[in-house]
């Protein structure tokens, strides 16, 4: 598929997630240790939580319940996450 620059930044996102939700279990969908690991390691917010936050994240991204964090579901935290660093660099 031929790139362009938000094209390639939505590849860079679902190649992240899929680095991350294929190391255990259901290959398409994030567990709580998968989503931990991607937090830490690909967020530089990630290292400053503690694992109480990681998992009210976790609860709050959880919209169906069912433990994992699926690619839509991983979509909704990414929005969220763009509006608040939208207001950071707003503020700078
Ligand atoms: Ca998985
Ligand atoms: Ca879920």
């Amino acid at each position: 598929m031929a790139c362009c620059g938000l094209d390639e930044a939505i590849c860079a996102l679902i190649s992240i997630f899929h680095k991350y939700s294929s190391k255990e279990g259901d290959k398409n969908t994030l567990s709580k240790r998968e989503m931990k690991d991607l937090i830490q390691h690909e967020l530089c917010l990630g290292s400053k939580m503690e694992d109480g936050d990681i998992a009210a994240l976790m609860d709050g991204l959880d919209q169906d319940k069912d433990q994992e964090v699926n690619f839509q579901e991983f979509i909704s935290f990414l929005g969220a996450l763009a509006m608040v660093y939208n207001d950071l660099l707003k503020g700078e």
